[in-house]
């Protein structure tokens, strides 16, 4: 009782000291017009805790998924696709399931203008700040104001060989200048024909290459040069092993010496030799006849159920380090600017994963086939295979 009279005497003695009086109490309402504006609540996201991605075997860093899925609480299902015609195959069936899929920016082309995917909305992705304006001008080129596509990876396709076995297989012939000859040119395949030569096993791997070997486009649309590329096949046809979608245990198991195949793949296939302690030499060859560039990328499709986990996945996947760990891993540059300073030297310093400028410039750019000659491409294509 005591307390509580000397805390109402100090109470009076401060208003006094103020000089302020005791008010009547009035209810007054609160200035509404000043009251600080709230903030926007985060949209809350309510998909359930699935993520499903399609993409190209060997692509991905080891523990990547299960790092996102650790972080997000969202169970990731992977799987995977051989070529650009499985995945549109697979998206044309419509109810694909997949939420993420990684089409080549060239291929996408005809599949954004056939509505397959839905808009990116980059406010959902505060890393793709990290990515190359350039890069990006470049993939805008058959993605119009890059509205559907985020880049993954990029490489070019070449020749590979392994060295001692080609070498000895031409005998006193030397390497062509060119390197499309060595599988192009029945002077030089039908020597490599006794340590096997493979070939990607898709139209739209081969063809492009074919058509710029000839001298014509290598996106043309002109069935008189698919003729003429379908000619030039024909005359090595003889002299293929095999068509491979599985080229980095095909090369590593010694299957072929000379392959059509990609950068990254092929240098993956490399290091795996070395790796098995063998003397086999596997190398990448410089695209000095022009590599075929590709620019690999994720989309949404249109009726992907999970469209707001893809869009967490395509800001963890554009982190640097994870964009840097692709590179390091996978043996593919990437158009993460943010990510460059994590690369290791000896990924760098690789000139057959980051090309020098000259052979930059040697690149066959990105492009892709329309629609109306999917026909042509597929027949001349499954000719030569058959060999008719
Ligand atoms: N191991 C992954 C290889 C990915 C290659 N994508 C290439 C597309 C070329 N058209």
């Amino acid at each position: 009782m005591k307390k509580q009279v000397l805390a109402l005497a100090i109470a009076a003695m401060l208003l006094a000291a103020c000089g302020k009086k005791e008010e009547p109490v009035v209810a007054v309402p609160a200035p509404v017009a000043e009251a600080p504006a709230a903030a926007p609540a985060a949209p809350v996201n309510t998909e359930e805790k699935v993520l499903n991605i399609y993409n190209w075997a060997d692509y991905i860093p080891e523990g990547m998924i299960a790092a996102f899925e650790q972080e997000s609480g969202i169970k990731v299902n992977y799987n995977t696709f051989e070529n650009n015609e499985a995945l549109h195959a697979k998206l044309v069936a419509g109810n694909s399931g997949y939420d993420i899929v990684v089409p080549t920016a060239g291929f996408a082309k005809k599949q954004i203008e056939g509505d397959l995917y839905q808009a990116i909305d980059p406010s959902k992705i505060p890393n793709y700040k990290n990515l190359n304006p350039d890069f990006m001008a470049k993939i805008a080129g058959v993605d119009p104001e890059n509205k559907h596509l985020v880049p993954w990876a990029w490489g070019f396709t070449t020749v590979g060989i392994n060295k001692g076995k080609v070498e000895k297989a031409l005998g006193d012939m030397p390497m062509p200048e060119n390197a499309w000859d060595l599988v192009f040119d029945p002077k030089y395949s039908s020597k490599l024909k006794s340590c096997g030569i493979a070939y990607l096993d898709s139209p739209s791997e081969i063809l492009p290459i074919a058509l710029h070997y000839v001298g014509k486009p290598p996106y043309s649309s002109d069935p008189a040069d698919f003729k003429l590329a379908g000619d030039m096949l024909g005359k090595v046809r003889k002299d293929i092993r095999l068509f491979s979608s599985t080229m980095i245990d095909d090369i590593a198991g010694g299957k072929a010496c000379a392959f059509v195949g990609w950068s990254g793949d092929i240098n993956i296939a490399a290091d795996r030799v070395k790796e098995n302690g063998s003397k086999d030499v596997i190398v990448p060859l410089l695209p000095t006849g022009g590599g075929l560039v590709f620019i690999d990328t994720m989309a949404i499709p249109k009726d992907a159920a999970h469209p707001n986990n893809a869009h967490l996945f395509m800001d963890f996947y554009l982190r640097a380090e994870n964009a840097a760990s692709m590179a390091n891993e996978m043996n593919y540059p990437t158009g993460n600017v943010a990510a460059l300073d994590l690369i290791k030297p000896e990924i760098k310093g690789n000139s057959t994963i980051f090309l020098d400028a000259e052979n930059t410039a040697r690149l066959i750019p990105t492009g892709g086939f329309t629609n109306e000659v999917s026909g042509v491409l597929n027949d001349t294509y499954n000719a030569f295979k058959r060999g008719k």
